[in-house]
């Protein structure tokens, strides 16, 4: 077996989960240089933490990530906490001498943001991850590889959105409506992860946002309730109300680096999308399209092809030796879905950590650090109404 990577958790909900998930599976399907062992999760949650630790094969469990970030067994430090927490607790992992692996976006404030990649750069011996899950969809890795080739020529035109429909006004106020523990809503839960993807898949840094709308359609939420159900026979009690101060949707423009324009669209409350997560690139030779819902697929247009039989060729990309990824996974031809993301994610992260190359560059707390920026330069040209270099944003 190769040199183990001691993990903990911090966090025992949905990322929980597709984590845990996932250092479960990294091992089965790929040759690991370093093996990641389930040490330790921490929730705050303590009825339901044995069951989970039990469920998901954690060796240990404990209410305090404090001491848990500490403690010397541990080499790897997961971050899976809401957005509010990310800072304090990679800062302490880093300085405890971890590695981080940290959930997106970054962190919920720029200047945590900010904290956490200089702490990062200062712990030299540390490697610093951000969950950015969906460069490592095959197609989307694929994607990224050929625009690296050249096989778009220039890119003219980013067209990217991640539409959700799960915000509606029955949507109890969770903290992911609610700016001091989220920082925002749609924009850094939604933007954050195709402003991640653009960059990842252009290669090219957005200099410019030329003008962003945010909007929240749904200011008031019912407040999460409390567990008991109603009384039989009780009047019905009336619902208790509490604010959302996030977003429910955030657009903008953008201009790249060589001069690429593109438009970035998050929304919660996009009637019809469930978890649509979309980018088309139009270049000077080519183009390419990517939506999640149809996460095995590339399209890939080329303009060199003869008029008579040009067209959009739909590639399915789960060849071995062909697609990333795709030769740790299936026979060809058979899909893959979401939590496969998470599981390609492990075992580039052990790669880096055993000295290898990933598959496709992870994202380090420096390169999420230019994602928040782009994400705060969007949330300055919605309340200003006006335009945002990226120079202005430190
Ligand atoms: C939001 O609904 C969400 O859970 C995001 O927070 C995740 O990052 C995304 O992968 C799925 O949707």
């Amino acid at each position: 077996m190769s040199e183990v990577c001691n993990v903990a958790l911090l966090g025992q909900k949905f990322m929980g989960r597709a984590h845990s998930n996932a250092y479960q599976k990294a091992g089965r399907f790929f040759n690991l240089p370093r093996t990641p062992v389930m040490h330790t999760i921490a929730g705050l949650d303590l009825i339901a933490l044995a069951p989970f630790a039990d469920r998901w094969g954690w060796r240990n469990y404990s209410t305090t990530w404090k001491d848990v970030v500490k403690n010397p067994e541990i080499d790897l430090v997961d971050v899976s906490t809401p957005n509010y927490m990310h800072a304090e607790q990679a800062l302490a992992a880093l300085s405890a001498g971890k590695h981080v692996a940290c959930e997106k976006p970054l962190a919920h404030t720029l200047r945590d943001a900010r904290a956490m990649k200089n702490a990062a750069l200062r712990a030299r011996r540390c490697k610093t991850f951000v969950w950015y899950n969906f460069r490592r969809c095959p197609a989307a890795a694929l994607a990224h590889r050929l625009v690296k080739e050249g096989r778009l020529g220039r890119v003219l035109h980013v067209r990217a959105s991640y539409l959700q429909s799960w915000g509606g006004p029955e949507t109890p106020l969770v903290w992911r409506f609610q700016k001091k523990y989220a920082g925002s809503g749609a924009h850094g839960d939604l933007n954050a992860h195709i402003v991640d993807l653009a960059r990842f898949v252009t290669g090219q840094e957005i200099v410019e946002v030329c003008g962003a709308i945010a909007e929240t359609f749904v200011p008031e939420r019912p407040l999460p309730s409390a567990g008991r159900g109603p009384i039989p026979g009780a009047m019905p009690a009336r619902r208790q109300m509490g604010k959302s101060d996030v977003d429910d949707c955030v657009l903008f423009l953008a201009r790249f680096k060589d001069g690429a324009v593109g438009s970035f669209e998050a929304s919660r409350v996009a009637t019809g999308h469930l978890n649509n997560n979309s980018i088309e690139l139009n270049g000077e030779l080519g183009a390419l399209r990517f939506s999640f819902e149809d996460m095995n697929v590339l399209w890939l247009f080329d303009s060199r092809e003869p008029k008579q039989t040009a067209g959009w060729r739909r590639i399915v990309c789960t060849t071995a030796g062909e697609h990333p990824y795709a030769g740790a996974w299936w026979p060809e031809g058979c899909p893959i879905g979401y939590e496969h993301t998470f599981v390609n994610m492990v075992a580039d992260m052990m790669a880096v950590l055993g000295g290898e190359e990933p598959t496709v560059p992870l994202p380090d707390f420096a390169d999420a650090y230019e994602t928040q920026r782009v994400l705060e330069a969007a949330t300055l040209a919605a309340k200003h109404r006006a335009a945002v270099k990226l120079t202005e944003i430190k």
